[in-house]
């Protein structure tokens, strides 16, 4: 065993939003923590903790009253990368839409010749520098996802770089979106391209690339056959999936991925009633992007409370990726998720740990309860509320991942 997995620590005088039980925030007002190598070993008020854990902790940290959340995750980025695209960013204040422009071949296509000329170290070099602003903010498990390479060999040089990414000092779970858009070479046969991208599928998991699977169904991605055809070769290869679903329009994608037991559908500004009523039976996560909503300056709501009253899960992400949400901060999400989305602060709060972590098909984190991982984060705030209220103040003191302090 190493020396850390046998290390027991104890922090004392942390108040608590553990996002567990039935408690608003999961609230415990003087409350303790023991982690054990890389777990919780137990959560609750200090004064009900067990003498024994007491007089065996080899270290103990007095937190001074502090707010302690669980780790923040981010369940959906596209944070591998080359080059960037504020021309575009241009192009749309002169009035083009994002779809005008990827029709003309830019949007995704442009960061693919950007992706596949650059090498492996430079792609690492440009996305660790974006990741380290997430993990700045105590983002403690990130999600990324291939699909700007559009090659089986530039697609396994994205995910090669996400996994290195772990070395940052994150969890990082990847996820093949092969099916983002269509490269030039395939121009015109789309049908081939998606046969293409089953083909790849078996070779990125054997070399452990992938966790999870992915398809942007939209009008100007892939169509509800293509989405199924990739989603029958990910069941075939037992990987989850999940969709970029009713961002632009409602092709129905999300009903699609539920009969596919899907963990997350993402976007959903144009999502029907019989799209929640599917998530609501599959227990499917809502994952709502405010920060693409707010930078192609979209107009339609996703719907929330009909997400509410049916019981979906709603979680929280930034989207990083260059075309419709370069955002490098979840915390801003919590802000935008509540005066754009009108969540409530811990709705926005619970979207970026418990709900995020269910998005990702982990349950071992996302709350603060004995058993999960030992990801917190400490804050110089008085109330958890405050993380959605600022815009542009980072109040973290203190990350800790797998218990292991990381700043
Ligand atoms: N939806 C999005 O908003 C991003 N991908 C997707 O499927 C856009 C990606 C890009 O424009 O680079
Ligand atoms: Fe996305």
């Amino acid at each position: 065993m190493t020396r850390q997995a046998m290390t027991r620590q104890l922090w004392t005088h942390a108040r608590l939003a553990t996002l567990a039980g039935d408690q608003p925030w999961g609230w415990v007002e003087d409350g303790a923590l023991v982690t054990e190598g890389e777990h919780l070993l137990w959560v609750g008020p200090a004064a009900e903790l067990p003498a024994a854990y007491q007089q065996s902790v080899a270290q103990t940290y007095d937190l001074g009253g502090a707010v302690v959340t669980p780790g923040l995750i981010d369940c959906h980025t596209h944070l591998v990368y080359g080059g960037h695209r504020a021309h575009e960013f241009e192009l749309r204040l002169q009035g083009a839409s994002y779809e005008e422009i990827a029709r003309a071949g830019g949007g995704i296509r442009s960061s693919l010749k950007a992706t596949r000329e650059a090498s492996e170290d430079e792609l690492y070099r440009v996305s660790a520098r974006r990741a380290q602003a997430l993990l700045d903010e105590g983002v403690t498990t990130l999600e990324i996802k291939s699909g700007y390479g559009l090659t089986p060999e530039a697609e396994a040089k994205m995910l090669r770089v996400a996994r290195r990414l772990a070395g940052l000092g994150v969890d990082v779970r990847s996820t093949y979106l092969g099916a983002h858009a269509l490269p030039p070479e395939f121009e015109g046969r789309a049908d081939d391209y998606i046969g293409a991208v089953c083909e790849w599928m078996p070779v990125l998991q054997r070399e452990g690339l992938v966790d999870a699977v992915d398809v942007f169904c939209e009008g100007i991605g892939f169509s509800l056959a293509q989405t199924r055809q990739v989603f029958e070769a990910a069941r075939r290869f037992g990987l989850p999936v999940k969709l970029h679903a009713e961002q632009l329009s409602d092709l129905g994608g999300t009903a699609l991925a539920c009969e596919f037991g899907a963990l997350s559908c993402d976007h959903l500004e144009y999502l029907s009633a019989a799209g929640i009523d599917a998530m609501a039976r599959s227990g499917c996560v809502a994952v709502l992007l405010p920060g693409a909503y707010y930078f192609l300056r979209e107009t339609k709501l996703p719907p929330v409370q009909a997400l509410r009253d049916a019981g979906v899960p709603i979680a929280i992400a930034t989207d990083h990726n260059p075309g419709t949400s370069p955002v490098l901060s979840l915390l801003l999400m919590l802000n935008m998720a509540c005066t754009l989305f009108r969540l409530t602060p811990e709705e926005a709060l619970r979207g970026v740990t418990q709900h995020a972590a269910r998005a990702l098909g982990l349950s071992d984190r996302g709350q603060l309860r004995a058993g999960q991982r030992a990801d917190f984060c400490v804050w110089d705030i008085a109330h958890p509320n405050e993380l959605a209220y600022y815009v542009g103040r980072n109040p973290l003191r203190q990350v800790v991942r797998g218990g292991l302090m990381r700043n």
